[in-house]
């Protein structure tokens, strides 16, 4: 036999990796069936939404499985398992193992627990949120929607389509980038396709939440993902290196165009200072902003960028959906590209 297969079979029958793969496997079970509950929830919910009755049906029929049976299933799942490994095993030594397993286990059932609580209410809020304007335009922020994909209010009109994110995260190819205000998901799960590690982050915990949930129904799992969700402000992370980082910040909801011209300093936080923290972690700066933004501002951002050594001029990227202008993107330092200007998108 070829030495390599030879060496293959010895590391695969060994208990060592036996274990990993048992502990692995277990996870990846529970996760999907955290998945597949949550998704049966959310299609109830539609089904009710259609016949007008949502939330006051939702308690009476809301008879899914408990947490706790599901938990109980996959104890005995696992009972089982183990009873059908262990007869070839040492005792001593998987008696430890398993104890450590077990208590590793359970405090993930604990945290998986408070965050399918917390969804549960979500679901909820999600059905009395959705607006129908970005209702019907569902498939385009998300293709695969009817997959389980869990949006709040915020994220409704502020998630990226995904073929503009999907562009933006061409352009952004890169080793490490950091998506400061990730929200739902959108710009991060098509990032996580063309760079290596996304660190993603949010303000606001449920975001995360969603955004991670989200990931899974894009193929993720808490066991294979490239993305590392950090609950944390965009205007405090001045400490990190990455070689891209990706801005789309709250724009004050989505009456921005109620003046015919979008001011930086009009958004929370600031849309300067946003820029400004920016730059001291890269140079190379994607900044996803109204379409109405102020020209004048966007020279004063290239001015911040040349005083801070990075590129002393930007590309403004016009994103088109079916040709409509819906949003712009202004690109910084290494991430210009002087032969291209507009993008349609049909
Ligand atoms: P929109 O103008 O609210 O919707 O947002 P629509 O349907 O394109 O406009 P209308 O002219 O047909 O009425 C357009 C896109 O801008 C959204 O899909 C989001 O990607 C983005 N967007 C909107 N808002 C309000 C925000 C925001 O606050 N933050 C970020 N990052 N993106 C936003
Ligand atoms: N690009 C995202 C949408 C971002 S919406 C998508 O496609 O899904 C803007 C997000 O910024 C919101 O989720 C909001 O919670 C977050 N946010 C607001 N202030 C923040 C801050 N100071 N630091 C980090 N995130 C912030």
């Amino acid at each position: 036999m070829d030495k390599r297969i030879q060496n293959t079979k010895l590391k695969i029958n060994s208990p060592e990796f036996q274990n990993f793969n048992k502990v692995k496997k277990k996870r990846i079970r529970r996760q999907l069936k955290h998945l597949e509950i949550t998704k049966k929830k959310f299609e109830k919910i539609r089904d009710r939404k259609k016949n007008n009755n949502a939330l006051e049906t939702y308690k009476n029929e809301n008879e899914d499985k408990s947490e706790d049976e599901i938990e109980i299933e996959i104890e005995n799942e696992n009972e089982n398992e183990s009873k059908n490994e262990n007869e070839n095993k040492n005792e001593n030594e998987n008696e430890n193992e398993n104890e450590n397993e077990n208590n590793k286990e359970n405090e993930n059932l604990k945290e998986n627990g408070k965050e399918i609580n917390k969804f549960e209410t979500l679901i909820k809020n999600n059905d009395d949120n959705s607006n129908m304007k970005y209702y019907a335009q569902r498939y385009r922020l998300f293709s695969k929607y009817d997959q389980g994909i869990i949006l709040d209010e915020e994220s409704w009109f502020s998630v990226t389509p995904e073929l503009i994110a999907q562009h933006i995260a061409e352009r952004c190819s890169c080793n490490t980038l950091i998506d400061a205000f990730c929200g739902a998901g959108g710009n991060t799960i098509q990032f996580s396709f063309t760079c290596n590690v996304v660190i993603s982050v949010d303000l606001d915990p449920m975001k995360l939440l969603m955004a991670r949930h989200n990931s899974w129904v894009y193929g993720h799992s808490n066991e294979n993902t490239n993305i590392e969700f950090v609950n944390s402000d965009a205007m405090r992370l001045s400490n990190l290196k990455a070689d891209v980082i990706f801005l789309s910040p709250p724009w004050g909801g989505p009456n921005y165009t109620g003046s015919s011209i979008f001011h930086l300093d009009s958004m929370t936080p600031n849309g300067f200072e946003i820029f400004k923290n920016a730059i001291k972690v890269t140079p190379n700066i994607v900044y996803f902003l109204p379409k109405n933004t102020s020209k004048v501002d966007i020279a004063k951002l290239a001015l911040i960028s040349k005083e801070n050594g990075g590129s002393d001029y930007c590309e403004i990227e016009e994103n088109y959906i079916n040709e409509k202008l819906k949003t712009i993107t202004l690109y910084f330092g290494s991430l210009i590209n002087n032969n291209k200007y507009n993008e349609s998108y049909q």
